[in-house]
């Protein structure tokens, strides 16, 4: 792999003493394990640095040592940033609302992200390495500090690890590519110990009673669409309130959903009293619809995870139908375009 803007960004690095870490509204295994990365491989270069995300970490990532130094303020003074795992503005909602965003624009900007679709982009990047050939950001960042020669001590080397197990689900998802391999064989010669990352990880995961049991609620009110092709379930506010603060209500029944026969799509959706309604989408293997689907309502995303969020203006009734007709829309332009190229 090698970055043509490689050189860009070192020198932006080199310049500046004190860089901002940046994830998006939406964080993840990737978007932490990176950003806590890049605070080990800066600090080895003895840059000072502070972790942003404008929510707060959930639960299930606190097993990744570091995460509560992310922080949901900008500092006042800062050199340059970095944005990791997210190229949209979309997902900057917190600093467009806070006015923080011109903060990041008035310095030295770099993207480092994967992602496909790039609805509304970062126009103030100064430079950008958008590879969507890499399974997560974490992999994009180790292949960057191979080129650039960085020092990846062992607690960075474990979080890449942590970010590319979390984006390609262990390893089993489309993303996962012949170059994925190659980077966690290097990062095991590294020293670092999948199976103690993995108990960590399980650790953490583990879910209180409650939700156990919400599990089951949410699993009687799935409904099917599409012929069966497609489930999903509404979140409502009042639930969101009582269960998101203690696990994540989508990962908790996402996976079930796939696993059920002829179901190839699984939709959360999340609507709240104020009109906001989110959707995580996740796609079987062959029904790649994610990310065009999220993109017709403003979101974006993989293949086979995306999400959007809308701000109000429609019923949520509406929407969901909406939202459900145009997936089926898709699956039935996926099976033409199989056929035409049979
Ligand atoms: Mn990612």
């Amino acid at each position: 792999m090698n970055y043509s803007e490689a050189e860009q960004i070192q020198d932006i690095l080199l310049k500046a003493g004190h860089i901002v870490i940046v994830q998006a509204d939406n964080p993840d295994a990737d978007s932490l394990g990176s950003a806590l990365a890049l605070e080990d491989i800066l600090g080895e270069m003895g840059k000072k640095t502070t972790l942003y995300c404008g929510v707060d970490m959930p639960g299930y990532l606190h097993y990744l040592a570091g995460w509560d130094r992310v922080e949901k303020d900008l500092p006042k003074k800062f050199d340059a940033s970095i944005i990791v795992d997210a190229s949209t503005m979309t997902l900057l909602e917190k600093l467009e609302q806070s006015g923080q965003s011109k903060w990041l624009a008035a310095k030295p900007c770099i993207v480092l992200d994967h992602h496909h679709s790039v609805d509304n982009p970062i126009l103030f990047a100064t430079v950008a390495i958008v590879d969507a050939g890499r399974a997560s950001a974490g992999e994009l960042i180790f292949l960057l500090g191979q080129q650039l020669k960085w020092t990846l001590p062992l607690a960075a080397q474990e979080f890449i690890m942590s970010s590319i197990l979390g984006d390609t689900q262990g390893l089993t998802n489309q993303l996962t590519n012949s170059e994925t391999y190659r980077v966690m064989g290097q990062l095991v010669d590294g020293g670092v110990d999948r199976s103690q990352l993995e108990e960590m990880r399980r650790a953490y995961s583990k879910m209180p009673i409650e939700i156990f049991k919400y599990k089951a609620t949410l699993i009687n009110r799935a409904a099917l669409s599409s012929q069966g092709a497609v489930m999903s379930v509404a979140i409502p506010q009042t639930e969101i309130n009582v269960y998101s603060p203690l696990y994540n209500p989508a990962p908790l029944i996402q996976g079930d959903m796939l696993q059920t026969i002829n179901v190839r799509v699984a939709i959360v959706f999340k609507h709240y009293t104020d009109g906001k309604v989110t959707a995580a989408i996740r796609c079987n293997p062959g029904a790649g619809i994610g990310a065009e689907l999220a993109e017709h309502f403003g979101g974006g995303g993989h293949k086979f995870a995306s999400g959007f969020k809308v701000m109000g203006g429609k019923p949520f009734d509406d929407l969901r139908a909406e939202c459900l007709r145009y997936a089926d829309d898709l699956l039935n332009k996926l099976e033409t375009e199989q056929y035409a190229t049979l």
